[in-house]
């Protein structure tokens, strides 16, 4: 194999059989005849670890021995799934350990499915920060990932009589074969406490933070191998501990016993993800984790420059570019900040010269409850120095504005980092676009839309402040890993490089009209289409027949995603089959898979209400061979890896100007589904890749969503004039699908009337029914779906996150790559 020069560890079939055994033996303390699959799992993964510790190794010195510049992503979220069987892919060892392990009697598949999801992330902005990392070592890149070492990652999901039941996540029960603890790097964290403002000699103010409670961060590295093996960078992630001493100040001040407390509080710091997605908890705890993870970073960045540079922060911002993935990291401009002035002893303008060369932000989402903001008396309590300093950014801000605006407090209250009120409160993305020298949305229009709606003052003030990044995919786990038989019918006619160059994919374009790889290509997808029905039957009980057309909705529970548009048409289906058995139509098994933040009332109704709609279609045999529904439970990343190669059809369908980017909509066209979507976020660019001859777009665009709201949008206009669309609203109300339970899914209903349907689900519902229409009418002519599904994998070059951390590097990060070797 090309990785196996490399390394100077062997790598042959035999070596590989040989080191498993060992690791059998001498790590696990079993043998051949009695080891179960998790014990073969550990085993490999032992042996696998061997060669990725060789390749960091040789990074790591690599780096130093160059001196080079890296970028630090800082994230929250790093949503990594499953690592064996990226790792081996990526090291090249795929094949060999299959067969090594084959002659051990022992099935590759099999084992990894004992491996627990790393689901240290929410949704799209955790994974888009696991695809990240793997392009950034894929391209040789230094680089290094800052996050949370949570003990419990994102809830299991389990559903009970059709509701969502959440249930904690241990992805280390049984020890964790990936990661490192690295006790020798354990950094020491501040918080609480009050601030003493000292007098010195020279005139200087200095300020001293005394705080109140000391936690210990505790690093944790996952390796993260490139494509090809070479390029081993580091995911770093912080455990909190709490700390053997007290700051003796605060029990003088009488503070004992909440010292006490917060000590406790330190262990909790890392225990568990905050399942909200797009919704801002404004818990302190939640801003606690913020810091505690953004100021050990930092400190880690600065003990590693201080080694090669000294005291000399001159050429901080040459080596160092921090990319906040989102808000949550933003606290760690004033830590630097509080660093460069209180420790360093820099005065302000240097320091913020560095500063604000040094980060660079990442907006995800422009809905309103997901903008971060901290109440500033909690700020203060918990970060009291900081405080201080962000209101020192704010003032010398503030001047900025009025030397652009004289005399407009309109715009100064809008700008400012301090939202005014009777709770005043820090405004994170402010800060953030103040504290950065690049500003990056995840799609065009998204950007655009920052620009125009969110940042507008911003964007007239630092005109080249912000710009566009759209998001992508990595290739190696959404198609090479999960989809090996295409990948191999893939490999067959256009070479093997694909995974590395994307855009090479349009060699398939030839292919598109012969009849032969259209035959190979379908049969593939059937076959992932019966691989995954037997998947939904152990899981779900539920049978469906593979040569219907697999509709596919698989992301987090958001009524701005709309799942309940898809089943309101859905139950319009069930409708028209009632009314008319002969009504024309493909059979088609509707898939979801989402979890609810579980304090999202609506979003778990949506959830009960398509279970109990399943229930009720896939029990009653008028229609069951046409229509199936199927929720299966806990979706995560590995289960998406499964999903996502067996889909024919993708549903992107947001309410257009709300979803950011989207990636499940790559990672789905990717893998020859076709999108039946809004013109929103990246499906905007998905269709001028493939064309709207192989998509299916609907619905309002941003303008006219737009110009509804300002003519007044009134639901009710549709409810009264389209006598399906009432029908099914008021199906809603009924007991039909909850039997002895009438009500029990009027909230839906009442959202998208009387609650005003703020996400135009109303609007879009005619135009959604015709788009599906097409879609079935196109599917009826296999010849044609062939065509378009070909089409669709091999337009999607564009969507590579190689392609995104290439645009990264030349407009924000200014980063040279390191071969390794
Ligand atoms: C927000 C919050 C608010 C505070 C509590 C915890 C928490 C956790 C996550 C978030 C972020 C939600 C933003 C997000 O995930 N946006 C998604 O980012 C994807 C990657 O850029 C993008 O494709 C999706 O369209 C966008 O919704």
């Amino acid at each position: 194999s090309k990785t196996a020069s490399a390394s100077s560890v062997p790598l042959s079939k035999a070596d590989l059989k040989a080191s498993i055994v060992k690791h059998l033996h001498c790590s696990l303390g079993t043998d051949e005849n009695k080891a179960n699959n998790h014990a073969w799992w550990k085993a490999t993964c032992a042996s696998v670890q061997e060669h990725v510790l060789e390749g960091l190794r040789k990074t790591q010195k690599s780096h130093y021995l160059n001196d080079t510049r890296a970028v630090h992503y800082f994230s929250a979220e790093f949503l990594m799934g499953r690592l064996m069987s990226n790792n081996l892919h990526n090291l090249g060892l795929f094949d060999a350990t299959e067969k090594a392990l084959n002659e051990l009697g022992v099935n590759l598949t099999d084992i990894m499915e004992e491996e627990p999801d790393m689901a240290l992330g929410n949704g799209g902005l955790g994974r888009l920060a696991a695809c990240f990392i793997d392009s950034l070592a894929t391209l040789d890149l230094p680089a290094v990932g800052y996050g949370l070492h949570y003990e419990h990652g994102l809830f299991r999901q389990e559903i009970k009589n059709g509701e969502q039941i959440e249930r904690p996540d241990s992805w280390r029960d049984y020890g964790n074969p990936w990661e490192i603890c690295r006790p020798e790097s354990i950094q020491d964290i501040p918080l609480f406490g009050y601030v003493e403002t000292k007098y010195g000699e020279n005139g200087r103010i200095n300020k001293e933070w005394h705080p109140g409670l000391i936690v210990k961060g505790l690093p944790w590295d996952i390796p993260v191998v490139g494509y090809g093996g070479k390029t081993v960078n580091v995911l770093r992630l912080w455990q909190s501990q709490a700390s053997d001493y007290f700051n003796w100040d605060v029990f003088n001040a009488g503070g004992y016993v909440d010292a006490q407390k917060e000590n406790v509080q330190a262990e909790t710091i890392s225990k568990v993800l905050y399942p909200n997605d797009e919704t801002d908890a404004g818990k302190d705890l939640r801003l606690i984790q913020q810091y505690f993870f953004s100021a050990c970073s930092l400190k880690d960045i600065i003990r590693r420059y201080k080694r090669a540079h000294g005291d000399d922060w001159s050429r901080f911002s040459d080596q160092v570019v921090i990319q906040l993935n989102d808000t949550h990291p933003a606290v760690a401009i004033p830590e630097l900040m509080r660093i460069l002035i209180d420790r360093a002893e820099l005065d302000w303008d240097y320091a913020w010269s560095i500063c604000s060369k040094t980060f660079a932000y990442t907006n995800h989402t422009l809905l309103p409850e997901a903008l971060e903001k901290w109440p500033a008396r909690m700020f203060e309590r918990i970060l009291p120095r900081h405080l201080e300093i962000i209101y020192e950014i704010n003032r010398r801000f503030m001047d900025e504005v009025e030397a652009v605006w004289p005399g407009d407090n309109d715009i100064k209250r809008k700008l400012s980092i301090i939202e005014e009120g009777p709770d005043k409160m820090v405004r994170m993305g402010n800060l953030s676009v103040i504290g950065s020298f690049a500003v990056n949305g995840v799609a065009e229009i998204h950007s655009e839309l920052v620009k125009k709606d969110l940042f507008p003052e911003f964007n007239h003030m630092w005109p080249n402040k912000l710009t566009n990044v759209t998001n992508g995919i990595t290739p190696r786990r959404w198609l090479k890993a999960c989809n090996p038989a295409l990948s191999k019918l893939i490999d067959s006619k256009i070479g093997a490089d694909w995974p590395l160059n994307l855009d090479k994919l349009q060699g398939l374009t030839e292919f598109a009209d012969d009849a032969k790889f259209k035959k190979q290509f379908m049969k593939i997808k059937r076959d992932n289409k019966v691989q995954l029905a037997k998947e939904v039957l152990a899981l779900t009980g539920v049978e469906i027949d593979p040569d219907a057309i697999f509709d596919v909705q698989i992301k987090r529970l958001h009524e701005y995603k709309r799942q309940h548009l898809n089943l309101l048409y859905i139950m319009a289906l069930y409708r028209r089959l009632l009314e008319n058995p002969n009504y024309d139509m493909h059979p088609r098994v509707f898939l979801f898979g989402a979890k609810a933040a579980p304090g999202y009332k609506l979003a778990k109704d949506i959830i009960y209400a398509i279970n109990k709609v399943a229930e009720k279609i896939n029990n009653d045999a008028r229609v069951n061979h046409k229509l199936k529904v199927v929720f299966l439970p806990n979706y995560r990343v590995s289960l998406a890896e499964k999903m996502i190669p067996a889909a024919d059809i993708s549903e992107q369908i947001s309410t257009a100007g709300k979803e950011a980017s989207g990636t499940g909509n790559m990672k789905l066209s990717l893998n020859g589904a076709l999108t039946v979507g809004t013109l929103d976020g990246a499906n905007i660019e998905i269709a001028e890749e493939v064309g709207d001859e192989n998509i299916f777009i609907f619905g309002l665009t941003v303008d006219e969503v737009e110009a509804l709201d300002k003519k007044g949008y009134n639901p009710f206009d549709y409810y009264d004039n389209n006598r399906e669309l009432k029908a099914v609203l008021d199906w809603l109300d009924s007991d039909y699908f909850t039997p002895g339970k009438p009500g029990a899914l009027s909230s839906l209903k009442r959202s998208m009337l009387e609650g005003g349907d703020q996400y135009k689900v109303l609007a879009d519902f005619v135009s959604y029914s015709e788009a599906q229409s097409l879609a079935d009418k196109a599917y009826k002519d296999a010849d044609k779906w062939a065509r378009m599904a070909i089409l669709n994998t091999a337009q999607m070059g564009k969507f590579t996150s190689d392609r995104s951390i290439k645009d990264y590097v030349k407009r924000i990060w200014k980063l040279d790559p390191c071969k390794v070797e």
